[in-house]
């Protein structure tokens, strides 16, 4: 986050300082996209499933149902991929289901990826929640830990073994979330005999979200040169009506190699060029990223075309990826958050990954109808609460100018067992593998590290110390921080993060009904974490449940005049505070969502706005009238 200064000093010195983005894992990570030298070929559709209903869920290993088509070992059923399998069967058994499910399919792999030598073939799943393992044609090619984020294994030679069989791919996925998962959980088996059958076990957890299950994101296999384009990182400043983007590129595969760099601008127009795998370009008459509704131009991206020639004594490898880039600044000073050097209020919400039968299953409609819903409320930043969503969202993001604060699945970190080094080692990778994934959008504007850890633990302290500045040293051009809800994070975590980011749920958790002590409580809150960090701050979160079509006035809990009701109290705090400390406020939630079943949840979490259909609550006109408000107050240029 460099402050400019004369453009010439700025970009020497930008050039010489150590890149920003230092990426310790092997390899990069680069969203699959077609190019004269790349294709791609998507697996989605129906793909046999079985779940491993044996009771130490270990059948499928001990048979090894891997070797033969799934549906050789025993019964199958059609599953759609990508889908959570929670909710496509009637069957409560598989809703509810705990271990171990297995999916497979064959794949007719095209002639030319097999017999050229000189292709690289990548079997990729964009997501797949928790824990996974995949083989191809019976031979183990990789496993992985943790949904939302993606992996990959390189199946070139397996396919080539049996030129003429189809590809089988099975993989295996297991829900089951323990005290080092993230996030965590525990199992607990039922041993009273008199009240349970023999090895019942139930999953708890410490979060407020369905535990969806499944393959989640496109399953793919696509297509490199042996020598290729592996990895891309890019960061971007100006100064006046000059910007900057400075590349890293890496490669692998061997052979000395040419790298051309060539930057166009939205219309395809040529605007820089350079080569080698590092250094700068720079644009004249730069066109900056700018958010929804503080520019009449979001979003502007340029094309960074990636060329990759390499020679060896017998052969030629040529290579191409283009990356979307937006030039932008982050900044944040002890009251405001900047892009581009102007002050950036967050007028957004929270959502999830979430809808009818799908899950939490990648799906375009919903997707884009979330978008359309949420420009038309006028909303301008979301939090990806309580993981990393679809990168096509982030593309999304990335092309409305919508800003993203990017947080991981470290949610509902609440026993002091899951503070242990294996969580904290594993809460680590998943921040490269996500830095790594989303280091390019220039919608994400901030890392989320967790939200609502027991962060009044002893080990909370150290832990969350590490993973701060694990991240701020992964990615020096973004703020940091973790999303907290007691006043305990006040002597805690509160040092270590660059905005301080809060949930309250005043008048709903607490004083239920009194609307009436909102006012101040919140304000007493803020000034409380404002004295003592002196950061700007964020409402995270805030909101209350409303059964669509309750009403009741005077207001009652669960109403929708209640939620509209208690809204309209914290916006009267928010709008004290706006033009000292205050920079931002994220409703909760964008729309109704599943959680677990118990009693303080009517079928979900119905602190939408919309229903989890998509349809307006009262308070769906309330947030769109006050959003429209507040891009017209806040949003516009601030004059030079
Ligand atoms: C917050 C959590 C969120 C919950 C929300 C609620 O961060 O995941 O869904 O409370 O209770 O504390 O509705």
């Amino acid at each position: 986050m460099s402050v400019p200064g004369s453009f010439a000093v700025l970009r020497v010195l930008w050039l010489l300082s150590v890149f920003g983005t230092v990426l310790p894992l092997d390899g990069g990570m680069l969203f699959p996209r077609e190019s004269s030298f790349r294709e791609v070929k998507e697996l989605n559709g129906l793909w046999d499933f079985r779940a491993d209903g044996s009771p130490n869920r270990n059948e499928g290993f001990e048979k090894a149902w891997h070797k033969r088509r799934l549906a050789k070992t025993g019964p199958v059923i059609e599953m759609p991929v990508p889908a959570s399998y929670n909710d496509i069967t009637q069957d409560p058994t598989l809703r509810d289901f705990i271990g171990w499910v297995w999916y497979d399919r064959e794949v007719a792999v095209p002639a030319r990826w097999i017999s050229d030598e000189g292709t690289r073939v990548v079997l990729r799943v964009g997501s797949a929640h928790y824990y996974s393992i995949v083989w191809v044609n019976g031979e183990k090619v990789t496993e992985h830990e943790g949904g939302h984020l993606p992996f990959e294994a390189e199946i070139s030679s397996l396919i080539r073994r049996e030129p003429t069989k189809p590809c089988r791919i099975t993989i295996a996925v297991n829900n089951t979330l323990t005290l080092e998962t993230l996030p965590p959980g525990t199992i607990q088996y039922m041993n009273d005999s008199s009240r349970y059958p023999d090895g019942f076990f139930v999953q708890n957890m410490d979060f407020d979200f369905f535990n969806y299950a499944g393959i989640h994101r496109s399953v793919l296999l696509y297509t490199t040169p042996k020598v290729y384009v592996d990895d891309i990182s890019v960061e971007t400043n100006f100064m006046d009506y000059t910007g900057l983007v400075r590349y890293k590129v890496s490669v692998q595969g061997g052979f000395s190699n040419t790298l051309n760099i060539t930057l166009m601008d939205k219309d395809g127009h040529f605007v820089a060029s350079s080569s080698g795998s590092s250094g700068g370009l720079r644009v004249v008459d730069v066109k900056l990223w700018w958010p929804y509704l503080m520019h009449e131009n979001p979003g502007y991206l340029y094309s960074m075309k990636v060329h990759l020639i390499a020679v060896s004594e017998t052969s030629t490898y040529e290579d191409e990826y283009t990356l979307p880039v937006g030039i932008r600044t982050i900044n944040v000073t002890n009251t405001q958050f900047l892009i581009n050097n102007k002050p950036f209020y967050f007028h957004g919400v929270n959502k999830h990954e979430d809808s009818d039968i799908r899950g939490r299953g990648f799906d375009w409609p919903l997707i884009v109808k979330d978008f359309n819903l949420m420009k038309w409320l006028g909303v301008n930043s979301f939090r990806t609460s309580h993981y990393p969503y679809a990168e096509e969202i982030l593309q999304m993001c990335d092309r409305h100018g919508i800003v993203v604060i990017d947080e991981c699945p470290g949610v509902g970190i609440k026993d002091i067992r899951s503070f242990g080094n294996a969580s904290l080692s594993h809460h680590l990778v998943v921040m490269d593998e996500l830095v790594r994934r989303d280091k390019n959008h220039p919608s994400v504007v901030m890392w989320s590290v967790a939200n609502e850890p027991a962060s009044e633990m002893p080990p909370a302290e150290f832990y969350f110390k590490t993973l701060i500045e694990h991240t701020k040293a992964l990615d020096q051009t973004r703020p940091v921080t973790y999303v907290t809800i007691t006043e305990a994070d006040m002597d805690k975590g509160g040092p270590y993060v660059d905005v301080v980011c809060v949930n309250s749920y005043f008048a709903w958790y607490f004083d239920q009904g009194r609307l009436d002590i909102v006012p101040l409580q919140l304000s007493t809150h803020f000034e409380n974490w404002y004295r003592k960090y002196q950061r700007p701050i964020i409402q995270s979160e805030y909101g209350a449940d409303a059964v669509p079509g309750l009403h009741m006035d005077p207001p009652m809990m669960f109403t929708e005049e209640y939620q509209n009701a208690l809204l309209q109290s914290y916006h009267d705090v928010f709008d004290q505070k706006r033009n000292q400390y205050f920079i931002g406020e994220l409703i909760w939630n964008f729309a109704d969502f599943m959680t677990s079943q118990g009693i303080y949840r009517v079928v979900g979490n119905k602190k939408g706005i919309f229903t989890r259909q998509r349809q307006p609550k009262a308070a769906a006109f309330l947030l769109r009238k006050r959003y429209w408000r507040l891009a017209n107050e806040t949003g516009r240029l601030l004059p030079d």
